[in-house]
């Protein structure tokens, strides 16, 4: 690992070499720094290219190294950035691939940036639970101007070149030859003044409203990142690069800085970063794993029904230029599907080029529309989207069977059912794979990819590859009734709705949670997930009795604590969003802004007569612990169970499936951070209190754990040896 240079005529070239991304390490630092001083000293020496090795600028600090105590971590990235700016021999980046956080903010006090066409750059540090630190607050918003400076900074996103050049970060795009372009421009500013080229002595061009414009964007960051620091601290620091000269500014940045690192969050959101990473590297109890087992190349797909979940799939596929063939049952159905395929194929088409992509001209090219099975013959991959209904299914695979050829491989989006029911119909269990995706499957990153009894090493592989390929996550998870996320989201819905029986408002149940950081509260969660759907769930996995009554109290059976409420409001055609009201009301069906309903209010009033429920009001501290902690406790018992690999894998499902707030990096890293004797302790209060919960009886695996204090998470697995994955 190392920086060096050449002199191409009288332009050095420093390259940054750290693979894979070149991110910023103590040493990559050091050994820039010292290239740099090389360069300067150096007569022959008039100007200085600095670019990444491999096609890649630098993502960055090294995260893997922010654990580290700081006087460990060597010269600090900022002053390389005010060496390099201060500088009288122009210095331009070459940009090639990415350039993000600290590799954005080397660019930055660099006096020119040239960038390949296909290179993005952004602050993502917001997402790591800090912010830029290297300068980048007080640079970009000198540089682009306060609002697009708050935009990059409080959201991390990723901008890629053309929008770059547009916004003023970066001065060139270039289709190829980035390096000899940066060398080009290099030579002929060599002599030219670069006061203007110095960001840091340039005044921030602020608007009259400026003042409206941060408070505007506190509004926006606090209820989008709800419970979560450094976005706010990100425009505190902004803030600062408009009231302040920049050495100042520079001061309140590192403050802000050293406070953020104080708070849990930089390790919690640094621990879901890396968490989404290491669940691609799966293993399975044969010794089978992503290093040992190739994917099968997968060239052509087709998808069985074109409901919301199938629609969103072929648009994922199509996205990612796999060629679709789009089947539905009979005309009408593929007439209402093929047509919510081709609206939201243009609306993606029309993202895209808002992005800059401009070949995403002809979106249409991949998806063909059939009625006929016999289309699916040569397709690679069938992805089966259809109605929950596991005769439905079979018959479907059963027919699969046999038209696909041998080497296909069939995978179902089924939400919970058996894999290997499933699979005993057909020709081949040993390529039926779950692909659960969730809703919409277009946009929502997570994938869990089901191993079935019979699923072969190279099924899975193939998954988890076309996961990546969707660009999106794919989880392994073990073939249990609801699989993983939504065996943990059951019971904590249950436990709302228990809530709402014991006379709490279901508006201040989901207030709490929603403070707490999820992006939904329970209640307008299973309004728009739809009360049949979750109804028929709750059915269908014993959380609920079949039979329906409404108003007498059925809320009991074999000492098992039930809920009908479900059922009766379904009884009533409240099925949530789709038809105009559910737990709340709307404006329309269809809507989306929940409004509290009179209504419903009545009703359970009444509910709770009738049935005599005791009453039972709860502190907001309460409801935080009633709700998450049957999540945690079922988590620990898919752990037990051997349906997921590790608390990584859940952790990354709720981040990325639930919407669960990464700053406190899933609900698994957040026991470990409440202290899991602490989570026992009132796991076992509460269940002592309602033992006709069974969520709520605390797991053997956490007793476990806890019995040993509070061990990191990383040494569970060690610290139980007899705990092992059955995937
Ligand atoms: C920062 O810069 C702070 C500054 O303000 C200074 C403050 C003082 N460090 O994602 P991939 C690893 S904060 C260390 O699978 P892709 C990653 O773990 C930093 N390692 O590939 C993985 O390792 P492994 C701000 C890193 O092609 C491998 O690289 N920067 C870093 O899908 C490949 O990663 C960011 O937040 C890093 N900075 O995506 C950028 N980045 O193979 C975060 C990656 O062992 N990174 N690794 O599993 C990314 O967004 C993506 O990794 C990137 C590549 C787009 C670069």
């Amino acid at each position: 690992m190392a920086t060096f240079r050449h002199i191409c005529d009288s332009v050095a070239v420093i390259t940054l070499s750290n693979p894979p991304v070149n991110a910023l390490s103590s040493a990559l630092i050091q050994a820039l720094q010292k290239a740099l001083g090389e360069a300067i000293r150096d007569s022959a020496v008039e100007a200085i290219v600095i670019c990444g090795d491999k096609g890649k600028f630098c993502a960055g600090a090294d995260i893997r190294e922010f654990n580290k105590p700081s006087q460990k971590r060597g010269p600090h990235l900022l002053l390389l950035t005010d060496l390099i700016e201060s500088n009288k021999k122009p210095v331009v980046a070459a940009i090639e691939g990415v350039a993000l956080g600290g590799g954005l903010e080397l660019a930055l006090g660099c006096h020119y940036r040239v960038a390949h066409v296909q290179a993005r750059v952004g602050l993502p540090e917001v997402l790591l639970g800090i912010l830029p630190a290297a300068s980048g607050t007080q640079r970009l918003p000198r540089l682009i101007g306060i609002a697009a400076a708050l935009t990059l900074i409080t959201t991390g996103k990723y901008v890629p070149a053309r929008e770059a050049l547009k916004l003023g970060i970066v001065d060139k795009v270039v289709g190829e030859n980035t390096v000899d372009e940066a060398i080009r421009l290099a030579k002929k500013v060599i002599g030219q003044p670069l006061g203007s080229r110095q960001l840091s002595t340039l005044p921030v061009q602020c608007p009259p409203n400026v003042e409206a414009l941060l408070a505007e964007a506190m509004v926006k960051v606090k209820k989008q990142f709800r419970g979560a620091q450094s976005p706010q601290a990100c425009i505190e620091a902004v803030r600062a690069a408009v009231h302040l000269p920049y050495t100042e500014g520079i001061k309140k940045e590192q403050e802000l800085y050293q406070f953020l690192n104080a708070t849990h969050e930089p390790r919690a959101q640094q621990y879901a970063f890396f968490a989404e990473r290491e669940v691609a590297k799966w293993t399975l109890p044969s010794g089978a794993s992503w290093k040992t087992v190739s994917p099968q190349p997968i060239h052509t797909a087709a998808v069985i029904g074109l409901g919301t979940m199938g629609s969103g799939i072929v648009i994922s596929l199509a996205k990612a230029q796999i060629p679709v063939i789009a089947l539905e049952k009979d005309k009408k159905q593929l007439n209402i599907g093929s047509k919510a395929v081709i609206s939201l194929l243009d609306r993606e088409t029309l993202k895209m080029k808002q992005l800059g992509h401009t070949e995403a001209t002809n979106s249409l090219g991949p998806v063909r529309f059939t009625l006929d099975y016999g289309e699916l013959r040569d397709v690679d991959i069938v992805i089966e989207a259809v109605f929950e209904n596991m005769i439905l299914k079979k018959e479907i695979f059963r027919h699969l069977s046999g038209i696909c050829k041998p080497e296909a491989f069939l995978c179902t989006n089924t939400s919970g059912l058996d894999i290997d029911e499933i699979a005993s119909v057909t020709d081949r269990p040993q390529m039926i794979v779950g692909t659960h995706f969730y809703a919409p499957a277009h946009i929502m990153k997570l994938l869990e990819v089901v191993h079935g009894r019979y699923t072969s090493s190279i099924s899975i592989s193939t998954a988890m590859q076309l996961a990546k390929n969707l660009g999106k996550i794919g989880v392994l998870v073990g073939n249990c009734p609801l699989f993983v996320g939504n065996r943990l989201m059951v019971l904590y819905l249950q436990q709302a709705i228990f809530l709402v029986e014991e006379g709490n408002k279901l508006e201040e149940i989901d207030q709490t949670l929603e403070n707490f950081g999820l992006a939904m509260g329970p209640f307008q969660m299973m309004d728009l997930a739809g009360l049949d759907t979750l109804w028929g769930c709750h059915v269908e996995h014993g959380l609920a009795r079949p039979e329906q009554s409404s108003g007498i109290s059925t809320h009991h059976h074999s000492s098992k604590r039930y809920s009908q409420l479900l059922g009766i409001l379904c009884e009533k055609s409240r099925f949530g969003q789709k038809s105009g009201q559910g737990w709340y009301k709307y404006e329309k069906p269809g809507g989306r802004k929940a409004m509290s309903d009179p209504w419903l209010h009545n009703f359970l009033s009444e509910y709770h007569g009738v049935n005599n429920f005791k009453t039972q009001k709860i502190t907001q501290e309460k409801i935080i612990e009633w709700c998450l902690y049957v999540i945690i406790n079922e988590g620990f018992k898919v752990l037990e169970d051997g349906m997921a690999s590790g608390p990584e894998d859940i952790d990354v499902i709720y981040n990325s499936g639930y919407g669960w707030p990464k700053h406190t990096g899933g609900p698994m890293y957040y026991a470990s951070l409440v202290g899991l004797p602490v989570v026992l302790t009132k796991l076992e209060k509460y269940y002592e209190a309602n033992p006709d919960i069974p969520g709520l009886k605390p797991s053997s695996l956490l007793k476990n754990l806890a019995a040993l204090g509070n061990p990191p998470l990383k040494e569970w697995r060690a610290l139980l040896g007899s705990w092992s994955s059955k995937l």
